[in-house]
């Protein structure tokens, strides 16, 4: 097969980076070449950025991890009644699985499969929820959830519940979540549910230092993505000439973070050669916020209709239950 970006010469260089994952490769060199300059924020999670995250959540400024978490507790016992036992849940983006034992303790799953694109983190996951569920079959998913096009064998006789906390949705823009809601409809299939936790709309005073915290840790995460192309792309970037940056962008109704060069920088990754002008930012993340009627568009442009919604008193954060597929008195 002859494809556009085949190139016939092999240079020594090329293959001291073979080991680096080729998307990788071309997301950077790509995001970097075009303008505005952008890498997905799907690397930040490599082992240290899975690390950093997991600090994150456990900041004072980041209310999501605890407010979604609380949500969940309080919810169980009615999101067990709607759900029902016997599904198998299917967890998108699972990291470490800090909400996970209070749906599976819930709703008496047969099988649970964490998909997560750290490799370690999955691992490490797994096997704590082993030690509390432990006749619970896991298989585990290592990947990219969006580029899962089937689930394991075993559980194709389950009625499946597809568990997505986390407003992990925030990162793509709406045609996207959109995609990705559907692809997730079609491989959970008829008669799935989906549990989706979603960050909402909110003041500036409480976004900004939700990604702009006071210890730095978001900073560090942001920077450590610069640090994996340097590693891991045979990049020369000077990480310390990169400034965080957290902003909100109203019209867009999401949270912002971009690299911004603090001078002029001039560095080379996997060969390519690039120079930034002071104040010029690499884009590294969108974390789009939804008010509650945005949710339910949302949700069902992407397959799936709204059975019951919980928001917690500040209105900081919804957490969904829908099922597949459009609703019968609607159609
Ligand atoms: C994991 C995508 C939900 O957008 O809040 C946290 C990632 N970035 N702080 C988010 C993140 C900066 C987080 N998500």
């Amino acid at each position: 097969m002859l494809r556009s970006d085949y190139r016939p010469t092999l240079h020594t260089e090329d293959r001291q980076t073979s080991a680096a994952d080729p998307a990788f490769r071309r997301d950077v060199v790509k995001g970097l070449t075009g303008r505005p300059r952008a890498i997905p924020p799907r690397w930040f999670y490599d082992r240290d950025g899975s690390a950093l995250f997991e600090k994150i959540t456990m900041l004072p400024e980041y209310y999501v991890t605890r407010t979604e978490r609380a949500l969940l507790q309080s919810a169980s016992e009615e999101i067990a009644a709607l759900v029902g036992p016997g599904r198998a849940v299917v967890e998108f983006g699972s990291g470490s699985c800090s909400k996970t034992p209070i749906l599976l303790g819930a709703v008496s799953p047969t099988a649970y499969v964490p998909i997560d694109i750290s490799g370690d983190m999955l691992r490490k996951s797994a096997a704590n929820l082993l030690t509390i569920f432990c006749r619970l079959p896991i298989y585990p998913i290592e990947g990219d959830f969006t580029d899962i096009v089937r689930l394991p064998r075993q559980i194709e006789r389950a009625p499946r519940l597809g568990f997505f906390p986390g407003s992990t949705i925030g990162n793509l823009l709406v045609p996207d979540a959109v995609n990705l809601l559907r692809a997730m409809a079609s491989i959970l299939g008829g008669g799935s549910m989906l549990l989706i936790g979603v960050d909402r709309i909110k003041d500036q005073s409480i976004l900004l230092p939700a990604y702009d915290d006071a210890e730095g840790v978001t900073a560090a995460f942001n920077r450590n993505i610069l640090h994996r192309v340097n590693r891991e792309l045979r990049g020369s970037i000077p990480v310390d000439a990169f400034r965080h940056l957290a902003r909100w962008n109203d019209k867009e109704a999401r949270i912002e973070m971009h690299l911004e060069a603090s001078r002029n920088v001039e560095f080379r990754v996997d060969g390519h050669f690039f120079h930034m002008a002071e104040g010029e930012t690499i884009h590294t993340e969108n974390s789009l916020k939804y008010g509650p009627r945005d949710v339910a568009v949302l949700l069902r442009a992407g397959g799936w209709s709204p059975l019951a919604m919980w928001t917690d008193r500040e209105e900081l954060f919804t957490v969904i239950l829908a099922q597949e597929g459009a609703t019968p008195s609607a159609r």
